[in-house]
C-alpha cells in the first residue's frame, strides 16, 4: 500500500516511525506521482508554500485520513473527491479530558480568590463539585469524555448537541430548543463543538447573557465558536466571569489581539489536545487497512455537516 504523507516536513521524523510500527505493509512517502498513491494523511499546513491543498492529483486514492479531529479546513475543499476520515485518537481525548478538567477545576475550587498579599479570606470555601453545574456544547467524541470524567467528579453535568445524544451519567439537550436551556444552567460552560457555519458565532451576545452570571466561559473547539467583541463585552459587564481560550479566529492569535491584555481572559496556545502519533497511528494504520479491504471506514466525515 502505498501512502502519501500530506503533513508538514517538521512531522515527519515524529510521525513516520509510529507510522511504519503501526503498518509495516505501508510504503510511505513525501515524494512520487500522486497517481501511484492508495491513500493520503493530511493534517493542515501542507503544502507548505501556502497554496491550498490540491487532492485532485491522487486519482488512486481510497481515502484521505485526516491527523486533526477538526476538519473545517479541508472540508469545503473542491479538490476534494475522495472519502474524507477525521482523527479520533484516545490520546487526543485524553488530553481533551485532562485540559478541560484543569480549568474546570480552577473556575470551580475559585483558585484564583486566594491572593498571596498576606489576606486570610477563610469565609471563601469553594462547593462541592455536586453543587455545581457545568454545560458542555457538543457531545461528540471529545464532549463526551470530557463530560463522562466531570460526571466522574460528581459535577452535574449536562451535553448539548444537534441530536439531542443521551449518555449516560449526563443531562441531554438537543437542537434550537434545547440550546438556551442548557445556558440557563452553565455555571461552567465548555465548547467542543466542531467549526461549521451552523456553529460559527453560536456564542452571541444573546446566547452569552443566558448564563448564569459572573461564570466561565472554556473554549479548546474553534475560535468561531464565539463573537470575539461580545465575549469582550460580557466580561466587561460581569456578566462573564472569566474566559479560557485555546483557539481563535486568526492563529497565533496576533499579539496586538485585546484577549492577550485583558484580565479576564486566559488565553493557551491552541494546546488543549495534541494528536498522539503512539496511539493515532494506530487508529490511521485500521482505517488505511479498511480502505485497501474495501470495507467501511471509522470516522468518516459527512460533508454535508460539515464533521
Ligand atoms: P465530533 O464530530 O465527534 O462531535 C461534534 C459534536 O458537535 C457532536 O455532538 C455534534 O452533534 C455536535 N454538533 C455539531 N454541529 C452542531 C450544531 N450545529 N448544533 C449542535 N451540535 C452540533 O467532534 P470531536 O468531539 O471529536 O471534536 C470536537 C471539536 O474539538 C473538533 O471539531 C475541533 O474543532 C476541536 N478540537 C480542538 C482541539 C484543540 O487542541 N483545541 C483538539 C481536537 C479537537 P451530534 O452528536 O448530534 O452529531
Ligand atoms: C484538531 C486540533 O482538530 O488539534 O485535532 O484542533
Amino acid at each position: 500500500m502505498k501512502v502519501f504523507f500530506a503533513v508538514r516536513d517538521a512531522l515527519w521524523d515524529e510521525w513516520a516511525p509510529h507510522l511504519r510500527a503501526a503498518c509495516p505493509e505501508m510504503e510511505l512517502s513525501r515524494e512520487g506521482d500522486p497517481a501511484s498513491f492508495d491513500a493520503v494523511i493530511y493534517a493542515p499546513g501542507w503544502p507548505e508554500d501556502g497554496h491550498a491543498a490540491d487532492f485532485a492529483p491522487f486519482t488512486r486514492a481510497r481515502v484521505v485520513q485526516s491527523l486533526w479531529a477538526g476538519v473545517e479546513r479541508i472540508v469545503g475543499n473542491p479538490t476534494l473527491t475522495q472519502p474524507l476520515c477525521r482523527m479520533v485518537d484516545p490520546g487526543l481525548a485524553r488530553g481533551m479530558v485532562e485540559y478541560c478538567t484543569g480549568w474546570v477545576m480552577r473556575a470551580h475550587l475559585g483558585m484564583d480568590a486566594y491572593a498571596q498579599d498576606g489576606v486570610w479570606r477563610n469565609h471563601v470555601v469553594p462547593p462541592l463539585a455536586d453543587e455545581r453545574s457545568v454545560v458542555i456544547l457538543g457531545m461528540g467524541e471529545l464532549g463526551r469524555a470530557v463530560g463522562q470524567a466531570l460526571a466522574g467528579l460528581g459535577f452535574r453535568v449536562a451535553g448539548w448537541s444537534a441530536s439531542g445524544r443521551e449518555v449516560p451519567g449526563i443531562a441531554a439537550f438537543g437542537g434550537a430548543d434545547g440550546l438556551p436551556r442548557a445556558l440557563q444552567r452553565a455555571e461552567i460552560l465548555v465548547t467542543l463543538l466542531p467549526d461549521t457555519p451552523d456553529t460559527r458565532d453560536l456564542m452571541d451576545a444573546a446566547r452569552l447573557a443566558l448564563l448564569p452570571r459572573g461564570g466561565w466561559l472554556i473554549n479548546p473547539g474553534r475560535g468561531t465558536l464565539i463573537d470575539d467583541d461580545a465575549l469582550i463585552a460580557a466580561l466587561d459587564a460581569g456578566q462573564l466571569g472569566h474566559a479560557v481560550l485555546d483557539v481563535f479566529r486568526t492563529e497565533p492569535l496576533p499579539p496586538t489581539h485585546p484577549f492577550w491584555s485583558h484580565p479576564g481572559v486566559t488565553v493557551t496556545p491552541h494546546i488543549a489536545a495534541d494528536t498522539r502519533a503512539a496511539t493515532a497511528a494506530v487508529v490511521v494504520a485500521d482505517n488505511l487497512r479498511r480502505a485497501m479491504a474495501g470495507q467501511p471506514l471509522r470516522y468518516l466525515v459527512d460533508r454535508a455537516r460539515g464533521y
